[in-house]
């Protein structure tokens, strides 16, 4: 008697309708399972298969069907009906395609690289509410990165030092102060506090340099919480909220993009924890696709890498993950990403972080270009004449890419870049 179910989720001449869902996996499956075998489990499992056949099977089910319809080497392409997806649930999108296959049995590795997402399904989200356009208008900064930096050590100041020290990193030039991701409101540093001591402080800065200064507050906690905090920083005239994506969870951020939409509030996205599921190049899921999706629940941007700093990822993948976010077609990139028309939805801007200094700079700039948030946090605090020299020194960096002219010539007329390139010269930490 028949038992598996599979081999009927496996159509390699099937040419996928234009509202179909396509995912990109790549996939080891384990000894003794072919390639199609475990190719019709996998998108059996993630959309309307199980294990065995079934007594019943209403004959409409075939049209819920995923099909595998493209099988090369360890990847595999398939094709989802967009009637197995509820409209605006992108949290049931990941039960299906990003579910219970990494757990088969029949799968040792499994990955799920990218999916191209159909006007179909893109019609019933709102991606973020400013768009880059809107959020260099917000801040008034044209033709050049959006900068910030983390108060270093990333947690233990009070609220008054954490103030001050974002004040420095104001006065040395950024435009954005940033909470680290496990700063949220803790005995020794209250959110409330924090927002309070900054909120007197932007002021100042602004009065004093005419330019437009704004935070990325940590709001991350239980949802009502997340709401509570970013009244609150909506209350102070702030602009920006910042959540930890991954660990508080697509759910929440979705009711938290829309909440936020609402406030006039654009959405600072760090990804702490993304590497538990996207390092290993074999299984999991890539950067590509949290920052798909990301995108798609409306986040205004998100940490993608430097290639060269303290933290794992590749050029490629920085340059891909910008790609996602900014364009409004993407181009697919073999074994890497798949094309997607991103429709209506607003762009979101790439933020690179992590081991920066001034001297890694032009580097940063060569991938990202432009357009992007530029966060160096050590790299300000630890310049030989404090943040605000360092903020500077960053400052000019970027202007010496601008102009063409290596840091060294620029640093002949900008002592704190000299002083920068003294201490660090093109250091990368690890
Ligand atoms: C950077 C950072 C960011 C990382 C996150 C940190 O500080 O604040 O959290 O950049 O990684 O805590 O390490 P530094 P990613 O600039 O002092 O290194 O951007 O890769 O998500
Ligand atoms: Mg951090």
């Amino acid at each position: 008697m028949p038992i598996d179910w599979y081999n009927e989720f496996v159509d390699q001449s099937y040419t996928p309708a234009e509202d179909d869902i396509i995912c990109l996996f790549s996939c080891t499956p384990t000894s003794g399972i072919s390639m199609k075998e475990a190719a019709g489990r996998v998108a059996s499992e993630s959309s309307t298969g199980t294990w065995t056949t079934l007594y019943s099977l209403p004959p409409r089910m075939r049209d819920l069907q995923a099909t595998a319809f493209e099988i090369d080497g360890p990847y595999l392409k398939i094709a989802y009906p967009i009637g197995l997806w509820e409209e605006g649930n992108a949290v049931q999108l990941l039960s299906g395609i990003a579910g219970n296959i990494f757990g088969m049995k029949a799968v040792d590795q499994l990955r799920l690289i990218d999916a191209t997402l159909p006007q179909a399904y893109l019609r019933n989200f709102d991606g973020p509410h400013f768009g880059n356009d809107g959020i260099r208008k917000l801040m008034k900064i044209h033709g050049r990165p959006l900068t910030g930096a983390v108060p270093k050590p990333k947690i233990g100041f009070s609220a008054a030092e954490h103030a001050e020290i974002g004040f420095e990193t104001w006065m040395g030039g950024f435009d954005f102060v940033k909470d680290d991701e496990n700063l949220t409101s803790t005995s020794f540093n209250r959110f409330d506090d924090r927002v309070t001591a900054l909120t007197e402080k932007r002021d100042k800065a602004e009065q004093l340099t005419g330019e437009k200064k704004s935070a990325f507050i940590n709001i991350t906690a239980d949802t009502e919480t997340m709401k509570q905090r970013a009244d609150l920083l909506a209350a102070n005239g702030w602009n920006y909220a910042m959540i930890d994506v991954v660990v508080a969870g697509f759910a929440a951020v979705m009711t938290l993009r829309d909440y936020c939409s609402d406030l006039g509030l654009a959405i600072h996205a760090h990804r702490a924890m993304h590497a538990a599921f996207d390092r290993d190049p074999r299984h999991g899921i890539t950067m590509q696709f949290l920052a798909k999706m990301m995108r798609l629940i409306g986040v205004s941007q998100i940490h993608t890498g430097t290639a060269v700093g303290k933290l794992v990822g590749t050029t490629q993948e920085a340059i891909v993950l910008a790609d996602i976010l900014r364009e409004e077609k993407v181009q697919a990139v073999p074994e890497m990403a798949l094309d997607q028309n991103w429709g209506h939805i607003k762009s979101a801007f790439p933020v690179s972080s992590g081991g920066l200094h001034p001297g890694l700079v032009p580097e940063v700039l060569d991938i990202y270009g432009n357009e992007l948030v530029l966060l160096v946090s050590g790299g300000i605090h630890g310049h030989p004449d404090g943040t605000r020299a360092g903020a500077a020194a960053t400052m000019q960096a970027i202007e010496a890419w601008q102009d063409g002219l290596s840091l060294e010539e620029k640093a002949q007329k900008a002592p704190e870049l000299a002083r920068a390139l003294e201490k660090w010269g093109a250091y990368k930490p690890v």
